[in-house]
This record gives C-alpha cells, sequence and structure tokens, in this order.
C-alpha cells in the first residue's frame, strides 16, 4: 500500500493520555446511577445492570491481572477515531497482560454473529494507528436484538476464548449493547459487554459523555470545505451556495460549523420544530435573507441545512410517520408496481388527507426519495433526500413571487452540496487521536476490573489531555422508555440541539449580522503538527458548553 507523507508522519504521533491511564490505575466507585427517565421500568427490564455505581480512575499501584481475549466491533456509520479506539484497546490489554488477545469481528455486528473475524495483532494495528476509517475491521448496521443472535454471539466467543465485547457505536447500538449486557449477566454467560460513544452526527451526549468521538474531525472538514466555498462565493459574488450537512436528527453539525464558518444561514431543526415552522417558513426565511442581501448589491452567499431537516418539520413529520407505516405493511404491493407515478398514487390514496396535500405538494424526486428504503432501525435514509435541491428549487418560486410583487430585484443562481461522507473518514484530528485512544484504554481498564454494562467515558476535555478525567457510565443511566415501531422500548436518550444551549444561544446573538453581512470565516484544513492554539483546539460547542 502506498502512504502518503503525511500517514507516513502520522504514524509515529503518540496519542495523549489522561494521567490516571498512564501507570497503573485504581478504581474509584461513585455514588449508584438511576436512569434519566422512567426508572421503574427501566430497573425491571435491566435487572443486573440497572443502578451500578459511576466509576472513575486514579493512578494507583500495580496489581497482576489475568489474560482476557477481548472481541471488537465497528457499529453504524463510520467516524474519525475508530482505529485509535481500537489501538487503545490493544495497548491497554497488553498493559494488563501481555499474553490478552482482541479480536476483531468483520462487518459490523453480523460479524460477531456469523463468526467472521481477525486476531489484531501488533503489526497489524500499527498499519492503522492515528488513521481515519473504519476498514481495519469494517462496520455495518446490522441490529443485534434478538436473542438467537446473542447465543450465536456467545457461542463463537466461547469458542474464541473471549470474556468481553466492546461495541463501538452509537446511541442505538450502545442501547442493543446494554441489553447484550444484560441478556449475559442475567444467563451467567461470563461475557462483559462495554461500550464507546461513536457517530460524528454528536447526537450521544449527555453529562457524563461530553461528546461522541469523530464529531470534532468531520466538523473540521466541513467547516474547511464551508470556508473555502465562502472565499469562492466571495470571490465570484454569483452563487448561493445550499450545503446540505450529514446528521440524520440532531443538528449539532449545522451548529458547530456555522459557529466556525459564520455563514449567511444556518437552520438548525430543532429550532423548526420548536417554532412549529411549516416548509414555507424556512423557505420565507431563506428567501428574505437573499432579498435582503441582494439589496445591497450581494448576490451571493452560503446556507447550511441539516440533514434530518424535513423529519422535524411537524408535517413533514407526520407524513414520514404514515408513509413509515404504510409501507411496513405494503411495500411489496408498491414494489409491485412498475412506474413512480403509480407508486406516489398508491402510497398518496392510503394517507391521511393532510399529509396527502403535502405529500403531493412535494417534487416527485423528494416523494419517491421519502417513499425509498429504510435502514435496518427502521429510519428514513435522509442522506438520500435531496432537501438542498428540493430547497433551491422552492426559493426559487419563491424569489419569482417576490419579485412580481416588487419585493425582490436581484438575481439567484443556486448550487448544491451535501457535505457527509468527505468528513467521516479523514484522519482523525488531534482532539480525536487523543480521545479514541483514551476510550478505548478506558474500555479495557473497564473489563480488567471484570465490568459490564458501562460505557468508557472521558471527561473535561477543553483541559489538556492529561487533566481529563476517565471512568465508566452505566449506559443504563442515560435511558428512557421511548415508542420504536408502534413498542416501548429502552432507549438511550437522543441528544438534540438545546435551545437553551450556549451554543446556540451565541449563534442567536450573531445570525442576523452573518446573514447580511458578510463575515465569514475560512478555518482550512485541520492541522496536525505546530502551535496547540491551532492544532489542539476542541470544538467550538464544548467550549461553549464548558465556559465556565
Ligand atoms: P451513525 O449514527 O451510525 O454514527 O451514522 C451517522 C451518519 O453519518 C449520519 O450522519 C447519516 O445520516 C448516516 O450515517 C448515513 O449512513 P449510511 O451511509 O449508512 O446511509
Amino acid at each position: 500500500m502506498t502512504k502518503s507523507s503525511l500517514q507516513i508522519a502520522r504514524e509515529s504521533y503518540n496519542p495523549k493520555l489522561p494521567t490516571s491511564l498512564m501507570g497503573d490505575v485504581k478504581i474509584v466507585e461513585g455514588k449508584k446511577t438511576e436512569s434519566v427517565a422512567d426508572q421503574a421500568e427501566i430497573k425491571d427490564i435491566f435487572k443486573n445492570t440497572y443502578g451500578l455505581p459511576l466509576l472513575t480512575f486514579e493512578p494507583g499501584q500495580a496489581s497482576s491481572k489475568s489474560a482476557v481475549n477481548v472481541g471488537v466491533i465497528l457499529s453504524g456509520g463510520q467516524a474519525p477515531g475508530g482505529h485509535n479506539v481500537i489501538s487503545g484497546i490493544f495497548d491497554g490489554l497488553k498493559k494488563l497482560n501481555s499474553d490478552s488477545k482482541l479480536y476483531g469481528f468483520l462487518g459490523g455486528p453480523g460479524g460477531l454473529v456469523d463468526n467472521q473475524y481477525v486476531e489484531l495483532t501488533s503489526s497489524f494495528i500499527d498499519e492503522y494507528r492515528n488513521t481515519g476509517g473504519f476498514d481495519i475491521i469494517g462496520s455495518g448496521r446490522t441490529k443485534l436484538e434478538e436473542e438467537a443472535q446473542f447465543e450465536k454471539a456467545l457461542k463463537n466467543c466461547k469458542a474464541l476464548g473471549i470474556t468481553a465485547l466492546v461495541v463501538i457505536g452509537g446511541d442505538d447500538s450502545n442501547t442493543n449493547a446494554c441489553v447484550l449486557a444484560e441478556y449475559y449477566a442475567q444467563h451467567k454467560s461470563g461475557v462483559q459487554v462495554i461500550g464507546v460513544p461513536k457517530t460524528i452526527d454528536g447526537d450521544l451526549k449527555n453529562e457524563m459523555i461530553e461528546t461522541s468521538f469523530g464529531f470534532d474531525t468531520a466538523c473540521k472538514v466541513y467547516s474547511e470545505l464551508i470556508g473555502n466555498i465562502q472565499r469562492d462565493a466571495n470571490s465570484a459574488k454569483k452563487y448561493w451556495h445550499f450545503i446540505k450537512l450529514m446528521g440524520r436528527s440532531a443538528s449539532h453539525i449545522g451548529l458547530e460549523c456555522a459557529l466556525q464558518t459564520q455563514p449567511n444561514v444556518c437552520i438548525i431543526s430543532e429550532e423548526v420544530e420548536a417554532k412549529k415552522q411549516t416548509l414555507d417558513d424556512v423557505v420565507t426565511y431563506l428567501a428574505n435573507v437573499i432579498a435582503k442581501r441582494s439589496a445591497n448589491g450581494e448576490n451571493f452567499g452560503t446556507a447550511l441545512i441539516p440533514e434530518g431537516l424535513v423529519e422535524f418539520i411537524p408535517a413533514m413529520k407526520k407524513l414520514i410517520s404514515e408513509l413509515n407505516d404504510y409501507l411496513a405493511h405494503n411495500e411489496e404491493k408498491v414494489n409491485s408496481l412498475e412506474g413512480e407515478v403509480e407508486k406516489r398514487a398508491l402510497v398518496a390514496e392510503n394517507l391521511s388527507s393532510e399529509s396527502r396535500a403535502v405529500f403531493v405538494s412535494l417534487p416527485s424526486a423528494i416523494a419517491n426519495q421519502l417513499m425509498a428504503d429504510r435502514d435496518p432501525h427502521g429510519n428514513v435514509q435522509v442522506s438520500l433526500i435531496e432537501t438542498e435541491k428540493m430547497l433551491i428549487d422552492m426559493v426559487k418560486t419563491k424569489l419569482a413571487d417576490m419579485k412580481k410583487e416588487g419585493k425582490f430585484a436581484g438575481k439567484f443562481a443556486g448550487q448544491p452540496h451535501f457535505f457527509g461522507y468527505e468528513g467521516r473518514c479523514a484522519a482523525p484530528s488531534n482532539f480525536d487521536a487523543d480521545y479514541c485512544y483514551s476510550l478505548g484504554f478506558t474500555a479495557s481498564v473497564l473489563i480488567g476490573e471484570g465490568k459490564t454494562g458501562y460505557m468508557a467515558s472521558v471527561r473535561n476535555l477543553t483541559a489538556p489531555a492529561a487533566e481529563w478525567i476517565a471512568g465508566g457510565v452505566p449506559v443504563t443511566m442515560m435511558m428512557n422508555m421511548e415508542r420504536r415501531h408502534g413498542q416501548m422500548k429502552p432507549v438511550i436518550q437522543k441528544a438534540l440541539v438545546r435551545l437553551d444551549g450556549a451554543p446556540f444561544k451565541r449563534f442567536v446573538e450573531c445570525r442576523d449580522s452573518w446573514a447580511v453581512n458578510t463575515e465569514y470565516v475560512y478555518p482550512g484544513p485541520i492541522q496536525y503538527f505546530g502551535p496547540t492554539e491551532v492544532c489542539d483546539q476542541p470544538t467550538k460547542t464544548l467550549q461553549l458548553e464548558q465556559k465556565k
């Protein structure tokens, strides 16, 4: 494999660890925990893993540990730093006992069930240190939630002598990991399960998990690209760039990129929902900003659009939920029809009158995308919905009407972009390289201490890495009951953008000025070497959230 010069230089980067993980580690038990809501129901479901204490690590005395065999899986979408989590687990396990072994199950949770694995040796791991991607063992979106899968996985673990599994995933995967931990604890199967918080979307966070890994790098990559586009827009002065950003539910990525780049518009889905805005409200807001800038002679700009927007517009949300229900039972019937027109007509007939009106008003390409396949968790695949193109079309129509009314005299030419895959496998920033390595190391300490049902947690992240606080959080602590596919289920509460949070408040203070004036910031590419204020800054989101 030919390596780039940067790749070769990054191989020798030594990720920083919190002081508590550098030498021998003592584990300190904190207070017993409760779930964030629905305590009685969650306690009843997780009889063995509910109410466990918080754990933190401190420098301790050397103690000998027996060798362990551990399995690791990567679950869901790629996020920068996954390889460093795995190298952190590996180094942590070897530090516990050099005879310990790490197995990687291939292609996500499916590999665990189907017994597809590879032993991760030192030379194997060395090729992946500080690199982006999940290609070391691959990832997948198979849901691990049925007892038959748990039993197959157990059989595969037993055959390899595996006594602990690490699941690196988002909220759904960690919820399933906790169900697995409970099942193995209940059946005294002898397999511990530890989770690691991953997702570029940034929506797996709470008091004990300050950020999911990958968010930092992905936002920095998108912000570089947005900055470059803004410079182009400000040079050519002829295009409006509508940039859709990944994040299937929450708008954390859009908000962070807005704070980094100061675009003219950034739509925050959570605000759209809270204000019960319609699609027309969003289009009108965009058209008004465009008209105002045009009145100042500036027929160009940038607008950031969160990927999950359509699901937050109340009428669209209702439509999507009706589509989910109808398609869950009638997908074959719909797919048996030849043309898209016929399919749309059949689906429209079976919607409520309110949703039908919304459905038929959508551009046909968007309506088709809304009918497309769901992911294994039953979610609409929002990354396939071309919201940015839809908004350009709708804004164009709105501006034409405004022109007739004498409210707009300028020009509008839209350029659509979608940034998602560009950032998911980027080489991790120093922050993510250090954070991920520390998370992996933490997972190995939790395993060494015989813990199960915990998520690795590393906090105090705006301080230098040496002062980070490592430990474990019981996964049940993050859970509440939610309706999923018609049934109440225990799930990790998803963290959406808080409208009373410091990052959103800062954005609101600035956005009117950013809309009309051209105050673009150009962050440039991630820097790995150089002064710490250039190379080691955490996200603006974290800095604002932790500002004392
Ligand atoms: P995870 O929640 O699994 O981390 O994935 C996040 C994400 O990157 C979303 O932002 C995006 O909607 C989705 O994955 C796209 O996934 P896929 O490429 O599998 O459709």
